[in-house]
């Protein structure tokens, strides 16, 4: 079995911080001890990485991807491919992708269409979540036998009627049905039967650019369906709940109250509502469309709120939502009418240095960088123990992490499959310089040298974080 052997650099993992040199034994942890130590002397090696002066860290775990995601009358840009090679560029080495059950589809065969978009085309580990868009009997009876396949987690819609929208009756039965089964149930809190009134209105009006996006789907809608989300669980007998790309204050305050309450209530924001905010979707020359997500990016005071929450643990995971779409030719759908414009922003690449630099502007601690970002969410979807810290009988998902270089975010110079930044010129302090993935370098001092099809993908158990 191959060893590697990384030496001299700071091992931080969500609940650790230990100048400590790591063993690995193929596709696995197999030790850690102190630097210096007898046993570290001991150990032989076929290959030493030398992370001096740099942090040691599990490797980042994304849970939330659409790779190929057909939205729109368009896909989102990134491959399975392209977008796993790109998140090892970035230090993530899991991700969570949705599979999408369409209308009048049965779980079977959206779940198998994206096992066949992944399979042999991944760098990383990965794993799905299921989006269900039609609450059936047949399609309940399917979430039993997809939570014994290690497909644990479901999301719902609140928002696009006609789409991906189900009724407080359908999100109600398919509660229950993961209170009964273990399932973990994923919510898209939006108002969406109100959000589309106020989307007819303003076109009405002659408003359509993209900054309309904003300013239709309201912060009151956002807050108003998590309120409903949260007493739709408790009267399904509690299933684990999980508010995905949670963007405002009012929906943190919502989760909170949930919590202080010890409901089994969860929230996820990214990236793009911690450093972005409305004044993008209002930049001229229709490049505000580069910025519009559901939900949408906030104004730029909801940014305080979040960041509170990832410290008081009223938040517990930061994911991407990736859903790229070029501005050439997609985005540009949109053009005269906002609600034309592919919904999602590029970003599976950025996250682990996003949260390094709010480490270094000092929202949050090196730890709890760790635990949004690797920890929480491998704990959330069944994954820990293999995936979200290291220590011994863990996966070999490794970085090595140099908290002092210094880069500038670009589409230049990005992976992604995507034709703009979300960040374009943004400076960062840290940078990624070595990933390991089961063992295998997958970048090795800024060279790629990975492989598509090295990804397997990962059953996953029910929902192991604790409150
Ligand atoms: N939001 C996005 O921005 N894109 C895809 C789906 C979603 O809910
Ligand atoms: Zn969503
Ligand atoms: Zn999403
Ligand atoms: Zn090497």
């Amino acid at each position: 079995m191959r060893r590697v052997v990384i030496r001299g650099g700071l091992v931080v993992t969500a609940t650790d911080e230990i100048e400590a040199d790591v063993l690995v034994e193929g596709e696995r942890v197999a030790a850690l001890a102190e630097r210096g130590s007898d046993a570290a002397q001991g150990w032989t090696a076929d290959h030493v990485i030398d992370a001096t002066g740099k942090y040691v860290i599990p490797g980042g775990v994304d849970a939330h991807t659409h790779m190929e995601l057909p939205f729109g009358g368009t896909s989102a840009s990134d491959t399975f491919e392209t977008g796993t090679r790109a998140a090892a560029w970035g230090g993530t080495t899991t991700v969570v992708d949705f599979a999408v059950q369409s209308k009048g589809q049965a779980l079977r065969d959206g779940l198998d269409a994206w096992y066949a978009k992944a399979a042999g085309h991944c760098a990383i580990d990965y794993a799905f979540h299921m989006i269900l868009s039609d609450v059936t009997d047949a399609s309940l009876k399917e979430m039993d036998l997809l939570v014994d396949e290690g497909i644990t987690s479901f999301k719902l819609f609140m928002a696009y009627p006609g789409v991906f929208y189900s009724d407080d009756g359908q999100i109600l039965r398919a509660m229950q049905r993961a209170a009964g089964n273990g399932g973990t149930i994923m919510m898209h809190a939006e108002n969406g039967i109100a959000i589309d009134v106020l989307v007819e209105q303003a076109l009405a009006a002659g408003r359509t650019d993209p900054r309309y996006h904003g300013e239709v789907r309201k912060v009151l809608l956002e807050a108003e369906a998590t309120h409903r989300a949260v007493q739709l669980a408790r009267v399904a007998g509690g299933p684990p709940l999980y508010v995905v790309h949670v963007s405002a204050e009012e929906a943190v305050r919502e989760l909170a109250v949930a919590r202080d309450a010890g409901l089994p209530v969860f929230g996820e924001t990214c990236p793009q509502y911690l450093f972005l905010s409305t004044d993008n979707l209002a930049e001229p020359d229709f490049e505000g469309a580069k910025y519009v997500c559901s939900t949408p990016l906030r104004p730029r005071e909801h940014q305080a709120a979040l960041w509170r929450g990832l410290r008081t643990d009223d938040l517990q995971v930061v994911s991407t939502d990736h859903c790229p779409f070029c501005f050439s030719g997609q985005k540009e759908l949109g053009r005269g009418d906002f609600s034309k414009i592919p919904n999602g922003i590029p970003g599976v690449e950025n996250r682990m240095d996003l949260l390094h630099q709010a480490v270094v502007e000092g929202h949050i601690s090196r730890r709890r960088w760790i635990d949004i970002a690797c920890a929480a969410p491998a704990r959330m979807f069944g994954l820990y123990g293999r995936k979200g810290t290291i220590a011994p009988g863990a996966d070999a998902d490794i970085v090595v992490y140099d908290p002092a270089a210094e880069q500038t975010l670009s589409a230049e110079t990005h992976h992604m499959n995507v034709d703009y930044s979300a960040y374009e010129g943004k400076r960062i302090t840290g940078q990624v310089v070595t990933v390991l993935s089961r063992g295998r370098t997958v970048i090795d001092e800024r060279r790629y040298t990975g492989r598509a099809g090295h990804g397997v993908f990962l059953p996953r158990a029910t929902c192991q974080y604790v409150n």
